[in-house]
């Protein structure tokens, strides 16, 4: 990656502000590129690196301190490790297979919320892929590839106008050229935007269109279900050419299991919300109560969806007050550094 300005990387006053949090004297703001097992692929105005955490770091990162994503602002001691982590000012995250709060990608403007014309469409999942990223403080965009490849492209493009919203919805046939130029005005100097989606939907293919490269590794899906291989395997950050911003490539995401909150779960069914209002009964939960405006009026496989997503954040908000107490409980001899704000 060649050397970019700070600006050219998505530095912002937001950031600028936190620089007096940044206690070493000699350290410089770098982006983090890439996450390692053990260290990060670092950038930033004096080139592209490796570094490591300082050990004081990682221990708070051990102890539920901010542990670096990609697109991350750090702070690092020229040709030495990371002893800094900016505040966020978004993140894309997931609940992991394994239980744990996981950053996808930190600091991003828009999520391109990739998925095809084929046996991988589903709606359903959008709408958590929606959700979650009203939950990241990014702004959402709807990509449907391979539109080169279907007879009826508007089929798919009619389900997610329903529940899309504002969201923009972008119809690309990407090896063609086709409907890749109507991403530019959700480009910009400066703005990073993450491509998020199941495994073989096209987003390393997406990537290498917006980079003008083939930068990312691509590879055919199965045939017998639209399977994507799992091609990519790690989050990274590139930057584009000609000043358009920052790009988050992402691995395919088998599930989405979605963070807790229930306001977010409100924006992305701002319609079903709204409707509740004429419910009957205040405490409505559209399901068998007299007198509900819901249930008739949306669609019965979104209000599903949304009784779903409203278990689950009610499931994951328990958890996340045990785990907090369990973390408050440990942390009451010596304070912690304020995590992250996210
Ligand atoms: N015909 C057609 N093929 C496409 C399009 N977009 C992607 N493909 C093909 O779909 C396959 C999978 O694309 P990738 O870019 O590797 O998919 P991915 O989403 O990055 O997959 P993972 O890295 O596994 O998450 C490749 O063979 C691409 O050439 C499209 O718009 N039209
Ligand atoms: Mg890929
Ligand atoms: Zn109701």
């Amino acid at each position: 990656m060649p050397s970019s300005s700070l600006a050219e990387l998505g530095w912002t006053e937001f950031f600028e502000e936190q620089l007096g949090d940044v206690s070493e004297p000699a350290a410089v703001p770098m982006r983090v590129s890439i996450e390692h097992q053990d260290r990060y692929t670092i950038v930033g105005p004096s080139g592209v690196r490796d570094a490591h955490l300082t050990g004081k770091l990682l221990q708070e990162a051990n102890r539920g301190g901010p542990r670096p994503a990609a697109g991350d602002w750090v702070a690092a001691i020229p040709e030495g490790p990371i002893c800094h982590v900016f505040r966020r000012r978004t993140a894309f995250q997931r609940v992991s297979p394994r239980g744990k709060l996981q950053v996808i990608s930190a600091n991003i403007d828009r999520v391109l919320i990739v998925t095809s014309c084929n046996a991988e469409f589903n709606v359903r999942r959008i709408e958590r892929y929606l959700s979650a990223v009203s939950q990241s403080g990014a702004r959402p965009a709807l990509v449907l590839t391979k539109i080169d490849l279907c007879d009826a492209p508007n089929y798919y493009r009619d389900q997610l106008q329903a529940v899309a919203g504002d969201t923009p919805i972008i119809l690309v046939a990407t090896p063609t050229g086709v409907g890749v130029d109507d991403i530019d005005p959700l480009l910009g100097p400066g703005l990073t935007l993450a491509l998020v989606g199941s495994s073989g939907v096209g987003k390393s293919t997406l990537a290498n269109a917006l980079m003008h490269e083939y930068k990312f590794v691509t590879a055919a899906i199965r045939e017998q279900d639209a399977k994507g291989r799992h091609t990519t395997t790690r989050r990274e950050l590139v930057v584009l050419p000609d000043d358009r911003g920052i790009l988050i490539d992402t691995p395919g995401m088998r599930e989405l299991q979605l963070t807790a909150d229930t306001d977010d779960q409100k924006r992305a069914f701002a319609d079903i919300v709204e409707l509740a209002q004429e419910c009957q009964f205040r405490d409505c939960a559209h399901k068998s109560e007299p007198g509900c405006a819901v249930r008739g009026v949306i669609e019965e496989s979104r209000l599903h969806n949304f009784h779903l997503i409203a278990h689950e954040t009610r499931t994951t908000s328990a958890t996340k007050k045990k785990t907090e107490k369990a973390v408050h409980r440990g942390s009451t001899r010596r304070r912690t550094k304020k995590p992250s704000k996210v």
